[in-house]
């Protein structure tokens, strides 16, 4: 395939896809196609009824303070990656197919017992709370969105590991008739991520259960999916249905894919760049205001001890 060397922050998004490291002509093609399809359907509105919406608003942790501005909803809501319903960024509408609701997910693997849980009843046992958190894709755009949820500490006390567990993997649902992306065979799914038990249980990581206020829209990965907001972006899994408790390091979805670019640790960092583009400064979802990447995205009170003494690792691709 030809590419075209251009400096990091000429790289248009449509270029800087992960996809564009490994798809053939043919697939780039079939995935054009798919695009102006999408490209024709209508900005989706949010927030329709869900079984949960008496939980919303749920009382703001003002503990987490940005230094910018919220992204507005509409378009953060018109704008995501969820390659299970395309790979372009309009997939809000196609995305409305999801069926989330009811929703069950397995806890499994080196756990004291394995369970299913119903993920409204797991909603109503926990507490909820709103966080605005900065939130960086690996593309190079942001946005700063108010997600409501509960530490992933929780869950993962009620899974009840065994010190054998190193790590969790999660895994998305995988449904080829539900979500025509995923009849596009050369991507490994279902969608897979995974975190260390550490930085499950650290404070910022998030089971998010809402946005903006309101359940979570099926676009943003309902009824539930995962938010680790010092990482790239695609480590926040959509749309969970299992969390496997294993002693080794699991491999994910990208990683699979092109793993000198999406590694295992993804954190954020302005000072190590993509192998094809920069990652030093960001594009604000909505303004276009171009901004410097943050270390660990601004976190690196709450995480850069989970990393030390870890120097060899590949912490930042
Ligand atoms: N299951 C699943 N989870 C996913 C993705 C995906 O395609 N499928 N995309 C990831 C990427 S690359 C990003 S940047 C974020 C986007 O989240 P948002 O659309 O809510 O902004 O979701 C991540 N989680
Ligand atoms: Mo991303």
């Amino acid at each position: 395939m030809f590419i075209k060397r251009k400096r990091g922050w000429e790289i248009p998004e449509s270029e800087a896809t992960p996809e564009s490291v490994f798809l053939n002509r043919r697939t780039l093609m079939a995935g054009a196609a798919g695009l102006i399809g999408a490209s024709a359907l209508p900005r989706i509105a949010l927030a329709e009824e869900r079984p949960t919406s008496d939980l919303y608003p749920a009382p703001r942790n003002e503990g987490f303070v940005l230094d910018r501005d919220l992204t507005e909803e509409s378009v953060a809501a018109n704008y995501n990656n969820f390659y299970e319903f395309g790979s372009s960024k309009s997939v809000a509408a196609a995305a409305q197919r999801l069926e989330a609701w009811p929703w069950s997910v397995r806890i499994e693997g080196l756990v004291e017992e394995e369970q299913t849980l119903d993920v409204e009843a797991l909603i109503r046992r926990m507490s909820l709370e709103e966080r605005l958190y900065r939130f960086r894709c690996v593309e190079a755009w942001a946005m700063a969105v108010p997600w409501t949820g509960f530490p992933m500490a929780d869950l993962v006390a009620l899974a009840r590991p065994l010190s054998s567990a190193k790590y969790v993997l999660m895994e998305t649902f995988y449904e080829p008739t539900m979500a025509p992306g995923q009849r596009q065979i050369w991507y490994p799914w279902p969608y897979t991520e995974g975190l260390t038990i550490a930085e499950a249980t650290n404070e910022l990581t998030m089971m998010v259960t809402g946005i903006y206020g309101k359940p979570i829209a099926n676009q943003f990965g309902a009824p539930l999916r995962l938010i680790v907001p010092w990482k790239y972006g695609f480590k926040s899994i959509k749309s969970i249905v299992a969390f496997r408790f294993v002693e080794e390091r699991p491999m994910s979805f990208w990683e699979e894919l092109a793993p000198q670019e999406y590694g295992f640790w993804a954190n954020v960092n302005p000072d190590v760049p993509h192998p094809r583009w920069s990652q030093a400064t960001e594009r604000m979802l909505g303004t276009n205001e171009r901004r410097d990447t943050l270390l660990f995205n601004g976190y690196g009170e709450w995480v850069a001890d989970l990393y030390e003494g870890m120097e060899r690792e590949r912490l930042f691709a």
